[in-house]
Parts: C-alpha cells; sequence; structure tokens
C-alpha cells in the first residue's frame, strides 16, 4: 500500500528503518547522488513538477549519513523542485562543508546567481532528458549553459534512458568539461552486458575520457528485485573498466519509486559486490567524488 505524507500529500517512497549496513565503507565515503525534498512548508514543491513527493529534508539526510557510515552527500537538485535550489543550497549551507551540490537552472540566470551558488558548494547542472520527470529543454539552451559554467569549473550531471543515447551521442559529445551519467545510462538490465545496447554505452565511455558515470539506482533498475543481483555485472563491469570515472550514490529518498522503499543499508551492503577489493572501493567512494566535487580541499 502506499504510504502517505500528511504534510504533503505526496508519497514516502524511503525505508523506515534501513538495516546497519555489514559493509563498512572506507573513511571519508562520499554519497555521490541523493537528494532533499522540501519540508514544503519551507520550501514548496514547483507547480510544474511531475510528481509530488513527501518531506524529505536536510536533518533525514544527515542522519542517514551517520547511521550508513558515510561522510559525505552530493545532493541532486530534483525535479520536483523545479529550477528553484533553495531547499538543496540550504542543505549545503547547513552540511559544515560535508555536502556539495548539483543544481538545475534557467540558461539566463544570473552570474552572481551562479557565484553564491558556487560560494555555497554547488559544482555541477543537471540536465534532465527523462520526458516523465520534465518538459523537454533546447538542447543549445542546454549548451549555452553548459558554456556558461565553465569559468567557475563545474560539471555537467546528464540524466537519460537507454532508448534516447542514440540521439543524444552528438550532444554528449559537444559538451564541454566533464559529463556524469546519472545511473549508466538506465539500461535494460534484462538485456546481456556485452550486447549491443549496453555496449553502445561502453563505447561511449570509453571514447569519451571526459565522461564518467554513477554507478546508481539498482533499485530502480533491477527487473528480479533485491537484492538486485541482475544489475550486478553492469555496475561491476563500468567499475572495473572506468574505475577512475565511477561514482557512486544512494538516490534517498528515492524519488518516485513505486516498487518497493529500498533498505538504504542493503544498498551499502551491494557496494562490495560492485567493487570487490578495497583499491576499487576507495576509487568509487572516495577518491574520485572527493577529485570532482572538493578538489580545493
Ligand atoms: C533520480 C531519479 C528520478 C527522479 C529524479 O529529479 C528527479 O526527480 O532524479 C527518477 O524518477 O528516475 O535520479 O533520483
Amino acid at each position: 500500500m502506499t504510504d502517505i505524507d500528511p504534510v504533503t500529500g505526496g508519497e514516502v517512497t524511503w525505508h523506515p528503518s534501513p538495516k546497519q549496513p555489514d559493509f563498512t565503507p572506507p573513511a571519508g565515503a562520499v554519497d555521490a547522488h541523493c537528494h532533499v525534498f522540501g519540508p514544503a512548508a519551507e520550501f514548496p514543491f514547483a507547480p510544474e513538477r511531475k510528481y509530488t513527493p513527501g518531506d524529505a529534508g536536510k536533518d533525514k539526510l544527515f542522519a542517514l549519513r551517520d547511521h550508513l557510515g558515510l561522510a559525505r552527500n552530493v545532493i541532486v537538485q530534483a525535479s520536483c523542485h523545479g529550477k528553484d535550489n533553495s531547499a538543496m543550497v540550504d542543505a549545503l549551507q547547513a552540511s559544515g562543508g560535508l555536502a556539495r551540490g548539483v543544481a538545475v537552472v534557467s540558461h539566463d540566470i544570473s552570474d552572481d546567481e551562479l557565484d553564491s551558488m558556487d560560494a555555497a558548494g554547488v559544482r555541477g547542472v543537471r540536465f534532465n532528458f527523462v520526458k516523465r520527470l520534465v518538459d523537454a529543454t533546447p538542447r543549445e539552451l542546454f549548451l549555452r549553459t553548459a558554456e556558461r559554467v565553465q569559468r567557475l569549473g563545474w560539471h555537467i550531471v546528464v540524466y537519460f534512458e537507454a532508448p534516447d543515447l542514440a540521439d543524444l551521442t552528438p550532444f554528449l559529445k559537444e559538451l564541454p568539461g566533464i559529463v556524469v551519467v546519472d545511473h549508466m545510462g538506465r539500461p535494460d538490465v534484462t538485456r546481456p552486458v556485452d550486447g549491443p545496447d549496453f555496449g553502445m554505452f561502453i563505447d561511449l565511455m570509453a571514447t569519451m575520457p571526459n565522461l564518467w558515470t554513477k554507478v546508481s539506482c539498482p533499485e530502480r533498475l533491477t527487473a528480479a528485485g533485491p537484492p538486485y543481483d541482475d544489475v550486478v555485472p553492469f555496475q561491476k563491469h563500468l567499475v572495473e573498466t572506468f574505475t577512475d570515472r565511477v561514482l557512486w550514490g544512494t538516490d534517498w529518498p528515492h524519488p518516485n519509486m513505486k516498487s518497493h522503499k529500498p533498505d538504504d543499508g542493503m544498498l551499502v551492503d551491494h557496494i562490495a559486490r560492485i567493487a570487490p577489493t578495497s583499491a576499487l572501493q576507495r576509487a568509487l567512494l572516495v577518491d574520485n567524488p572527493m577529485r570532482l566535487y572538493w578538489s580545493e580541499a
């Protein structure tokens, strides 16, 4: 049965009591993909949103970070907040330097606004191509935004689904700087890991040295359900092949999840299956995200 937040009227998509992980992340591990929702009374959701979540603010996120044995967060602006980044920025400012952010902005945002987000800890902008989440933005406007944030050293995060990869490839190749693909480009994990579909993404990673990816969201990509055995080969292949260009995140509070409420402790345990050595774990959880988000630290 769907769990409804009585305050926002939105769906509560996160597990109420995640397990204590059996896997101990290396010291300084970063959850490089998570979100904050509201609280709506302080930070209202966007009128143009495609879903309404329950309140899941910064205090809950930071408590989860500590519970899971993680040290830092990268908070990605979720579509339910549109281009109003204030809940995310507020969380960065409250984090004591332990969180960085990825914003969603309009191509005509002022330089002053970009500067103040940079000062708060924003290090990238997200371009969302998932049609069920956002109305389409012309690619030339995304390119303009991408060029504008280069002076700040920010990177680009792109979110799309595997059937759109072929069409998006020329655009991805035009983007300046580091480009991070959310959730491995959302492969269909019922297809072979060494087949042509995932092969297209692997080939792009191989030909674009500036392309990174998040080996995140087994809970979203799985067809088999927990413990997400069917997603492991996809994640592991990327971690082992592109070790210095992969990131990991919980995706808490799991926007829009319908099938189940993922146990975030189980998601942490899953890391040992996709990054089986301590060297791979350190690259995935510490070295890579620190290089991308805390290079000045
Ligand atoms: C994710 C996944 C989703 C939602 C968003 O911005 C968002 O609303 O990213 C999704 O529904 O697939 O990356 O957290």
